[in-house]
């Protein structure tokens, strides 16, 4: 049986957030806005499709959006508590209860797209509807019950965006006489398309968010159509129809371009690639939906575009430590709720010259540690004569942790909590000890769905909310990055506009766009491999035996400072001294 993929793709994501805080705005032109770098302009980022009506675009600014839609509403993104940097936590907070409802689903493949969109393989739980009914059956029913059973969804032929909505009702009920009767895969795709109108229905139901889908034979097909009808409606495509798609979809211009090239110059041009394109302008894709819900690696990374360009090593210092604080916190969260252990740590930053990184063994996860490492990486390349500038200015700074292994022993867990709680405090001096601040809250049902998953493997740990690092380069500055996600495995980002009014942007994965410097790919790609080491080594987890006391202890060391009088906050200190001795004293020694 032919594959039938879907593409849930929620609609104006960040908006529907805001709007479900403040319902009033539900139904109004609203936007979310993010204070660029530097905090001087505010440009918008998630767009309502009643504001998307008035000509409000992504990358827009607060006034350029007021003057063509006077009565439009804005939100901000919240700002962590003393970093000039997004907080995100409340999106992916709504993207976790999202996902919540997908894993949940019987006999689906998931795959994580990115915070708003993942794609399904429903071919399995088709079959398993199929199975249940004859084709006829299934048929009569479809066709007696269009309007309730398919409410919003639309067959992609080319002409099914003139359609009024009386007609689309009209072409699906002719499309499962006609088509659907004759070819089973048709069939499957409508079955296909019943299933996700009823997952959709349930997010909605469960979390107010409208989405869309786009329902094909694989995942290029049904990126293809996803959009098609959105707002809150799905789009099916069957394959007789793909040619015709894309040659009329702008985005896809390249692809109908291809058809025209003739095969022998695509077999020179692309050798390797050819067989593959071969297929792709055909519309078969082969790529399989890979179950993935947690990220291989995680990043941070902060712009400063224009005149943000960091100048000085105060700036410098303050950033890497503004970073580095927070990356660690993200690292300690991540070993809670994921339980397991980042080897690798990459740094990175981009300066007028060009851009630099190294990747070395993660020895702790205390963000001390991180920040000695990143200085002294970027003070080799900092060749200003007067000692307090920073010269050639920096443009981005990033680290990221990647080559995981399984665990989390059971002394670093005390420590983990412990620097968890001593981070929090450290980001929120004045108020963490008053009144609770979202952060400290207890993860609960309303604001945070973790996934079963987290859930059972969090035991009696508490997650925190999530600090996402998103970072922001102005618009007008290209060719700079907007940086959308970094904590996904691939965070996408905006990496080129061909012009100023033309915000289709090229999106491709985080770790390919410093494709200036193969040494860092060539890296990238090592630790990749190394994952997947990893984790076919599980056996190898500490939780798993009773180590010995030397091995622990050289496990405890590498969350361990070399020196505690490195360490400046009490509270960690504090705990440290807590520890059983004889892991105390062996981690001293080392
Ligand atoms: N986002 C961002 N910066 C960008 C692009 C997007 O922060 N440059 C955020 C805001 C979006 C969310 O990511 O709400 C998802 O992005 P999408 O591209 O899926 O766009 P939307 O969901 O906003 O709208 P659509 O309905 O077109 O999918």
């Amino acid at each position: 049986m032919s594959r039938i993929i879907a593409l849930i793709d929620m609609d104006c994501f960040y908006a529907q957030v805001e709007q479900r805080i403040r319902p009033e705005l539900w139904g109004k032109p609203m936007a979310v806005s993010q204070i660029s770098a530097g905090g001087s302009a505010s440009i918008m980022l998630a767009i309502t499709y009643e504001a998307r009506a008035f000509g409000v675009k992504r990358g827009m600014s607060v006034k350029e959006a007021k003057k063509v839609c006077p009565s439009l509403e804005i939100c901000m993104v919240p700002n962590l508590p003393t970093m000039n940097k997004a907080d995100l936590s409340r999106y992916k907070s709504a993207s976790d209860e999202v996902f919540d409802i997908l894993t949940k689903q019987e006999s689906i493949i998931l795959e994580k797209a990115s915070v708003d969109e993942a794609y399904l393989d429903i071919t399995e739980a088709v079959e398993i509807a199929c199975n249940a009914e004859s084709p006829e059956q299934i048929i009569e029913r479809f066709m007696a019950h269009a309007a309730e059973l398919f409410p919003s969804t639309f067959i992609a032929d080319g002409e099914d965006e003139k359609l009024e909505s009386d007609q689309r009702l009209a072409r699906i009920i002719k499309w499962l006489d006609e088509d659907c009767r004759m070819d089973s895969l048709q069939l499957n795709l409508a079955v296909g398309a019943y299933l996700i109108e009823k997952i959709r229905k349930e997010i909605f139901t469960k979390t107010q968010f409208q989405c869309s889908a786009g329902i094909g034979i694989n995942k290029i097909i049904a990126k293809l159509v996803c959009a098609r009808h959105k707002p809150n409606q799905q789009t099916i495509i069957p394959p007789q129809f793909v040619a015709k798609v894309y040659e009329m979809t702008p985005i896809n211009s390249t692809m109908a371009d291809l058809q025209m090239v003739p095969k022998e110059q695509i077999l020179h041009e692309f050798p390797e690639q050819s067989i593959w394109l071969f297929k792709i302008m055909q519309g078969n894709d082969d790529e399989p939906i890979r179950p993935r819900l947690q990220q291989k690696s995680l990043a941070i990374s902060k712009n400063f575009p224009g005149v943000y360009k960091l100048r000085s090593v105060a700036g410098v210092e303050k950033w890497v430590t503004n970073l580095s604080a927070e990356f660690s916190k993200r690292l300690y969260e991540d070993q809670v709720v994921n339980q397991r252990t980042a080897l690798n740590l990459t740094i990175s930053f981009r300066n007028d010259e060009g851009f630099y990184n190294k990747t070395v063994p993660l020895n702790s996860y205390v963000n001390i540690g991180i920040i000695n490492n990143l200085l002294s990486f970027m003070r080799s390349y900092n060749k200003a004569g007067d000692k307090e500038a920073w010269h050639p200015p920096i443009k981005n700074i990033s680290m990221s942790a990647s080559r995981f292994r399984e665990g989390v022993d059971s002394q670093t867990k005390q420590i983990t909590l412990w620097a968890e709680k001593a981070i929090q405090r450290s980001l929120t001096p004045d108020e963490s000890e008053t009144k609770p601040r979202e952060l400290n809250e207890p993860v609960t049902s309303k604001c945070v769905t973790s996934t079963e998953a987290k859930k059972k493997r969090s035991d009696s740990f508490k997650t925190v909310d999530h600090i996402p690092q998103p970072s922001t380069s102005k618009q007008s500055e290209q060719p700079e990055l907007i940086q959308l996600d970094s904590d996904d495995e691939i965070g996408y980002e905006i990496v080129s506009s061909k012009n100023d009014n033309d915000l289709k942007m090229e999106r491709r994965p985080f770790y390919y766009r410093d494709v200036v410097n193969d040494e860092f790919n060539e890296n990238y790609n090592e630790i990749q491999t190394s994952v997947n080491d990893s984790t076919m080594h599980s056996e190898q987890n500490p939780r798993e035996k009773d180590i010995p006391l030397s091995e622990r202890s050289a496990i405890m060391s590498r969350y361990m400072p070399k020196n505690l009088d490195d360490l400046k906050n009490q509270e960690i200190k504090d705990m440290i001294e807590q520890l059983p001795e004889d892991v105390r004293q062996v981690s001293a020694q080392m």
